[in-house]
């Protein structure tokens, strides 16, 4: 837990992070080569993901948003007003202010590693809310925060939008809950979206739209690679690919390689054979009854439960 304001990440004398170092080269001398999806989102990531949202194919982001924007009175009503809404991950540009409007908050403190991105989003937020007390906190927010002295006496509501609980494994997603719980404290309220189960060919759609954006998502991790850590991957010899793992219920990100290669990053030398992937992100898809044991095994009691429309999204409201 920080609230110096310190930026977190760590890098070497010549600017290399050194998270990402050490994740690369582990992962890639797996046997099943893997990264964690987190370094996906570097600027140009981050941009993808944006431009992501934006595809056909891609449902979540459109089906959290109906019912953020359908179902405010009901929020309303179930969790009261003047509450601290503690966003884990810094607002995104329209989910935030649906619900901010919908609950009439006593302040907004949004929890992010990414100190520039959380210093901006803030920054955007309260010229939208004047009189709303915000308070950004650059923090990791996978372990207990320390909130602001500011919010202590407010009643609390975490807010965990876009079904991002879905990108960890269960027992990484039970460590992530069990911190909320230990960072907001007990009778606190949590709001969280979680994406469900569907046919399989729209979930792979999802996850591999036509127009490649996707796919350029993907790439942009070996050229992230390439270019921060001195790699030579040869990108054009690899393709992204979506999988649906039926048994642990989630979509898998790979790129796969097209042909045999072999390239260095940071001096060391590794090598695919053809049809070898590297595993790149996990999206977890849920049922109203897995949803609900993932949450309780985290210590949060479910208590209300929305889908949009066409039944493709749920946000859950959960008690501690
Ligand atoms: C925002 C992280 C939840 O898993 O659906 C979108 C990321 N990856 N397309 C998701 C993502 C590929 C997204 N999350």
């Amino acid at each position: 837990t920080t609230d110096t304001g310190l930026a977190l990440v760590d890098r070497d004398e010549e600017g290399v992070d050194r998270a990402f170092r050490a994740d690369v080269l582990a992962g890639l001398a797996q046997s099943q080569k893997a990264i964690p999806a987190r370094w996906l989102y570097d600027d140009a990531g981050s941009q993808l993901f944006e431009d992501i949202t934006q595809v056909a194919e891609y449902y979540p982001t459109r089906a959290e948003t109906e019912i953020l924007d359908a179902r405010g009175q009901e929020f309303a009503a179930a969790v009261g007003t003047g509450r601290a809404v503690v966003e884990f991950g810094s607002g995104s540009s329209v989910k935030t202010p649906l619900l901010l409007t919908a609950i009439d908050p006593g302040a907004y403190v949004p929890l992010d590693i990414a100190g520039d991105f959380l210093r901006e989003s803030s920054a955007a937020l309260a010229a939208k809310f004047p009189g709303l007390p915000v308070h950004p906190v650059e923090a990791d927010f996978m372990r207990e925060v320390a909130l602001p002295d500011a919010v202590s006496d407010m009643p609390k509501l975490g807010f965990f939008p876009g079904s991002t609980i879905g990108n960890m494994v269960p027992r990484s997603a039970v460590d992530l809950l069990r911190a909320m719980f230990a960072t907001l404290g007990r009778g606190s309220k949590l709001l969280i979206g979680m994406d469900l189960i569907k046919d399989e060919a729209v979930l792979r759609a999802a996850y591999d739209d036509a127009a490649g954006v996707t796919g350029e998502f993907n790439l942009n991790l070996a050229r992230r690679i390439n270019r921060e850590l001195g790699g030579d991957i040869p990108v054009d010899a690899l393709r992204h690919e979506a999988r649906w793992d039926d048994n642990l219920a989630r979509i898998e990100m790979h790129l796969v390689a097209k042909r045999d290669i072999a390239f260095t990053v940071c001096g060391q030398e590794f090598s695919m054979a053809e049809g070898e992937s590297i595993h790149t992100e996990n999206s977890h898809k849920f049922s109203r009854r897995s949803s609900y044991a993932l949450l309780l095994a985290g210590g949060w009691t479910p208590q209300m439960r929305w889908k949009d429309a066409e039944g493709r999204f749920s946000v859950i409201l959960a008690e501690a």
